[in-house]
This record gives C-alpha cells, sequence and structure tokens, in this order.
C-alpha cells in the first residue's frame, strides 16, 4: 500500500495506527518514497525531550532543492511552478516553468557565492511577494546558506533586530513594494534598519516599483545586472539531514522574538507529504494560498510543499481589497485554481462586502479550501462553505505553528468528515494530548485542556537559533517529556479537536502572531507613559484586536490625549509595525495587580470585551479600587 495518499477515513485510521504503534517505520517509508537522497539515513529518528534533541533522517544527504526542482525537471520541466500574480491587475501575469525555476534558482545561487556567501551563512530575505522572494530562498537553500525571512511589513527596527539575532551577513531586499494603491519604501527601511546591523557585508536590491533609491556605495548591489552574469547552472550542496535550512521569527510571549531553527530533512519529508494529503493536490491542479512567505504558511505550503510535489502554485503580491474586494475570487477564475488556502481574518473581511462580489466569478475549479492561523467562527466558516465552496468543497482547518513547521491537526479532504470550527483529526504521526494546570494528561473524550504533543515529528523546529535554554524553556519545561504548544483546546465527543486559542499572552490579530510585551515595550518607550498593559478583546474581522491600557505619568496628564494616542501608536508602528496598533487605548489611573506585583491581565481582558458581569474575586487586588475607575472609564476613549 503506498501511503502518500489518504483515500478514505478508514484508511485514515489505518495509516494513523501505523504511524503511532511503529513511527520510525512509518516514516522511513515516506521518506523513501518521492525524495531523492544522495545517501540514506542510518538511523530514522533519536529523541529526548527533557533536553530537548530530535534528530530525524540522521547521517542522511540531500539537498531540499533537489528535490523542489531538479527532480521534475525530466517529467515536467515545462510545468508550471510558479504562477506570479501582480498587486495590479493590469499587469500582467507570469507563469514560470521547472525548467525555468531552475535556471532563475541556479543564477541566484552563483550570485550569492560570488558575493561571499557560503554553507552555514546566515542571509536575511526581506522582499515583497515577488518572484524574487521564492528565488531567493530556494538560491539559500540550494548552497546552504540558511535563510531569515522578515515578513515585509516589520518596521525598520523590528528587521534590525531580528538582522542582528540571526548574525545575518547579507540582505535581500527591493526599491520598494505595492500594496494595493500604495506604494512603500522598502529599501528606506532596510537602509535605517542597517544603521544598527554592522555584520551586513552586501545589500542584493531587486527592482520593482523602480523608485529612486539610495544604493550605499561597496555594500549594495542591483540583482538583476548580477543575475544576468551569472551561470544557470550551480551544484547543490550536500547537506546533512539536521543541516539548519532556515530560521523564521515567531513573536514570545516575553522579550524578543524567538528565531525558530529549521533543519533540513525532517522539514522536506513532512512538509510534501502533508501538503500531498491535506489538500488533495492531483497532477494538473493550480494551488493557491494567499500568506505572505514572510510567515510559515508561505515557507511549507507557497514554496517548500507544493514544489517538492512538483505542484503549480500561485503567488499573489497584492491585497484582497485591490482594486476592489472581489480580487481574490477574480484570481480564483481567472488561474483556475482547484486549491484555496487562507486565513480566517480574510474570510470575515471578505464576508462583510456584498455578495456582487463573488457571485461575479466562476468559482467552478475550486475543490478544496483551507484555513489556517487562528481559529475560525461558525459564521466565517458556514459563509466560506456556502459562497465560495459552494457546499462541494470540503474545508480544511489546519492547525499548526511557525514551531511545527507543518500542518499538524486537520481534516483529510473527502476523507474526515468536517465539523465547522474543528481542525478535527491529528495528522498520521502527530500525538496530541490534553493537560490539565497541574500537569496531569486529561484522559478520554468531551474534556478540554492545554494543548501538547507527546511524540517528535520530523518537522518540529531544533531550537531558538542561539538561545537553546529559551528553546527548552518555553515548549519543554510546562510539562514533562511534552511540547506544549501555548494554546488550549478541547476534544469533544468523537475525539475532534477544536482550538480554543492562545493561554499565554500572545495573541493573534488578523492571524498574525503578536506578544503583549514588545508592544508594552514600544508604549512604555513614549516619555509621556508610566506604565502599560495590552490585551485581546474579540473583534468582528481581526478575530481579536488589541486594547492598551496606559497610565500616564504625571507630566502628560495635561496633554491632549487623542495627540498621545496618535504619538504612542506611531511609536508602536516605528518599533514593530503597524498591525501591532491597539483599536483602543485607554488612558487609566492604575493596573489592577496582584499582591506579588503581577498584572491581572484575566481582568482586563474582561474589560476590554465589556463582559463585567463577572470579574471574578477581586478582593485579594493589591488596589482593587482601580477596577471601578477603569469601568467608568471605559467609554471616555
Ligand atoms: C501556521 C501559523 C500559530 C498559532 C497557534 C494558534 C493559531 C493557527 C489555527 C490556529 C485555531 C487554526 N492557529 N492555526 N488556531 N485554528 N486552524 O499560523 O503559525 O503564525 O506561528 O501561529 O496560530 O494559536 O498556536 P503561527
Amino acid at each position: 500500500m503506498s501511503n502518500y495518499h489518504i483515500k478514505n477515513l478508514e484508511e485514515y485510521f489505518q495509516v494513523y495506527r501505523k504511524s503511532v504503534r511503529e513511527p520510525e517505520k512509518f516514516w522511513q517509508e515516506v521518506a523513501e518514497e518521492h525524495f531523492v537522497w544522495r545517501k540514506k539515513w542510518d538511523n530514522v529518528l533519536s529523541w529526548d525531550f527533557s533536553k530537548p534533541e530530535v534528530k530525524w533522517f540522521e547521517n542522511a544527504k540531500l539537498n531540499i532543492t533537489e528535490n523542489c526542482i531538479d527532480r521534475h525537471l525530466l517529467a515536467q520541466g515545462d510545468k508550471t511552478a510558479i504562477i506570479w500574480e501582480p498587486n495590479d491587475p493590469k499587469e500582467e501575469a507570469l507563469h514560470l516553468s521547472y525548467s525555468e525555476l531552475h535556471k532563475k534558482v541556479n543564477q541566484f545561487a552563483n550570485v550569492l557565492k560570488d558575493n561571499g556567501i557560503q554553507k552555514g551563512d546566515k542571509v536575511c530575505i526581506y522582499l515583497p511577494m515577488i518572484p524574487e522572494l521564492a528565488y531567493a530562498v530556494l538560491a539559500c537553500a540550494r548552497i546552504g546558506a540558511i535563510h531569515s525571512v522578515v515578513f515585509a511589513g516589520f518596521s525598520a527596527s523590528a528587521l534590525a533586530t531580528r538582522t542582528l539575532d540571526a548574525d545575518c551577513k547579507m540582505m535581500i531586499t527591493s526599491d520598494g513594494s505595492f500594496r494595493g494603491d500604495k506604494k512603500i519604501d522598502l529599501k528606506g527601511i532596510v537602509d535605517k534598519a542597517l544603521e544598527d546591523c554592522p555584520d551586513v557585508e552586501t545589500v542584493l536590491v531587486a527592482k520593482r516599483t523602480g523608485a529612486d533609491i539610495n544604493m550605499k556605495e561597496g555594500r549594495d548591489k542591483w540583482l538583476e545586472p548580477l543575475m544576468e552574469k551569472a551561470a544557470d547552472n550551480c551544484k547543490p550542496e550536500i547537506m546533512d539531514a539536521e543541516d539548519p535550512l532556515f530560521i523564521l521569527y515567531t513573536s514570545g510571549s516575553t522579550g524578543k522574538p524567538k528565531g525558530m531553527l529549521h533543519t533540513t530533512a525532517g522539514y522536506m519529508v513532512y512538509t510534501a507529504y502533508t501538503f500531498k494529503n491535506i489538500f488533495n493536490y492531483q497532477n494538473d491542479d493550480v494551488y493557491w494560498c494567499t500568506a505572505d512567505i514572510g510567515w510559515i504558511t508561505g515557507h511549507s505550503y507557497i514554496v517548500y510543499g507544493p514544489l517538492l510535489n512538483g505542484a503549480t502554485t500561485l503567488m499573489f503580491e497584492g491585497v484582497p481589497s485591490y482594486p476592489d474586494f472581489g480580487r481574490f475570487w477574480e484570481i480564483v477564475e481567472k488561474h483556475k485554481v482547484n486549491q484555496f488556502y487562507t486565513a480566517p481574518t480574510a474570510i470575515r473581511a471578505l464576508a462583510k462586502k456584498n455578495l456582487d462580489f463573488v457571485d461575479k466569478y466562476d468559482l467552478s475549479s475550486l475543490k478544496v479550501l483551507g484555513t489556517v492561523g487562528e481559529p475560525i467562527n461558525e459564521e466565517a466558516w458556514h459563509w466560506y462553505d456556502n459562497h465560495i465552496g459552494k457546499n462541494k468543497s470540503p474545508i480544511v482547518d489546519t492547525w499548526w505553528q511557525t514551531e511545527t513547521g507543518g500542518i499538524m491537526i486537520s481534516p483529510i479532504p473527502f476523507a474526515t468528515p468536517t465539523k465547522p470550527t474543528f481542525a478535527t483529526l491529528p495528522f498520521p504521526g502527530i500525538q496530541p494530548v490534553l493537560m490539565d494546570e497541574v500537569g496531569k494528561e486529561i484522559t478520554g473524550n468531551q474534556v478540554d485542556g492545554r494543548l501538547c504533543i507527546k511524540f517528535p515529528w520530523p518537522s518540529m523546529a531544533r531550537t531558538i537559533y542561539g538561545n537553546h535554554d529559551r528553546y527548552r524553556d518555553t515548549y519543554f519545561s510546562a510539562y514533562k517529556d511534552k511540547y506544549f504548544t501555548g494554546d488550549g483546546a478541547l476534544r469533544d465527543e468523537t475525539g475532534y479537536y477544536r482550538i480554543t486559542g492562545r493561554v499565554d499572552d500572545v495573541i493573534i490579530v488578523s492571524g498574525h502572531n503578536l506578544g503583549t510585551a514588545p508592544i508594552e515595550d514600544a508604549i512604555n518607550e513614549h516619555p509621556a507613559v508610566a506604565e502599560s498593559a495590552v490585551v485581546g478583546f474579540p473583534h468582528e474581522v481581526k478575530g481579536n484586536a488589541l486594547y492598551g491600557f496606559v497610565i500616564l505619568k504625571e507630566s502628560g496628564e495635561s496633554r491632549n490625549q487623542d495627540n498621545l494616542r496618535k504619538e504612542i501608536n506611531q511609536q508602536i508602528a516605528d518599533k514593530i509595525g503597524p498591525i501591532a496598533k491597539p483599536d483602543k487605548i485607554q488612558f487609566v489611573e492604575g493596573l489592577p495587580k496582584t499582591r506579588s506585583g503581577k498584572i491581572m491581565r484575566r481582568i482586563l481582558r474582561k474589560i476590554a470585551s465589556h463582559d463585567i458581569s463577572d470579574l471574578g474575586d477581586t478582593s485579594t487586588l493589591l488596589n482593587p479600587e482601580v477596577v471601578d475607575e477603569i469601568i467608568e472609564g471605559i467609554n471616555n476613549n
């Protein structure tokens, strides 16, 4: 039996049982199918969650780009690998074949080498969704350089923090980017960031907007002429299974962002296998994931997963609202998209608009719909099912994380019956457990708890770059010998999982993970601010929005509050990015604190959600009187 493509529920259970009973045999069989290995492994898995240390396919040798590109050349060199749809629908889309992609990636890889990049070097990529972003990622992997893609919506300061933390030697960017009717000066942001990053020796600049930019002599180079001159064949570097492939940052509940480090073979096997099964990809399908490659979803399910399967993957430069709210559906019709993967926040935003935007287009090509990034509410699920899938395309609600590398809990389309708001069943190889607050496993069904994973899977992050202690403390300390996800979940009477949301101080806003601590740090840097606390509250479109409670220093109290709000928001946009700006900022006299001085966020969350009927016992607070004050002030902001 080929276990590469799961066809029905019975087969799912069969495959799942095998994956749990004999995990090594199971993954060995998956790894043996469909990949090119320069040398096979000596050992499938060794692991110890107490360290934590996990190794998959030990001593195997490979290059992931040989598997993404070269392997397909013979049988389907002319097949479209990437369809690139530009921001402006009047500009022509690009159809890039596997042979053309091979050429671009090889040229780019040679440009990297010519500029001193070698195996193990770190390269920061700060690019919009243009084809060069995919080439850059794959070119790094071709020569064994470690890519660290930073989402091009992040500010100069956030980019600098990540560039420094990852010890990057090179930056790849563009002269600018288009987003809807806006033109963004990316190179200006890079220049500002690099004032603090002396180790970046070279900046490669792709041309996109034609903006007049500053090129620093000796450091900045236009990419295009270098690509044209470069040889189009670059031998793939032979990597060890556990050699690092990339670093990708995710927000932590405290302090600086965490550079999750992913390695080569396990990530390859897992993203390929999940892609094929969860999207039911068939040979001539066109697959579209609307994420940005700056997030893990784009890494695993725009670039690596699809290309590893020889798929046609669509990359979209623009936004769902430009030139109007029909853009997604126009693209589905235009490119006859078969699998469509997006975030609940986009669905909610589009569902608020007139249905004409949907009904104008022929969506009959769609076969599978997916969601990712945050819990999907029932209403959005049904809108997606009725109006986009026309009740014939299964919705795969895929739960996973930057840390997990690939999808962990999800229906398998045409096999797992879906249930609105449920991510349903674990993917083969994934062993979820629910834990209570004191560290006991909660068994049986119709229960809820904290979601942990008790057995390693191939694509799990191996460490936080440069800080293994933090990796252990964050993910492997709360529960002995288990990976703690940070999410709460419930398991219904049939064993289906529903993710209920974060149980730590990470808030998911429009599908983006935001840590409260860095936002509070940014607010507190304002000279008029004494202290602040940021919490999430439910928002119709964004899922969660941010609410900032801010205590002013005496010097700030006489200031115009609207101006202060603007300045604070600007400060947050500069330090982190516009996405982290709170919807509401309320100035308060004090924050509710425990006797040990911890802010009681639970109370603030309830107030921010206008859910003040049951605030629980506030008498143990250090300063119970501030609670009433805050409630009184809630309408004055
Ligand atoms: C892939 C990705 C991870 C966090 C995760 C959880 C939330 C993701 C979800 C979901 C409910 C889903 N999340 N998918 N919650 N249902 N289908 O989004 O990675 O950016 O690291 O975010 O997103 O809270 O812990 P990342």
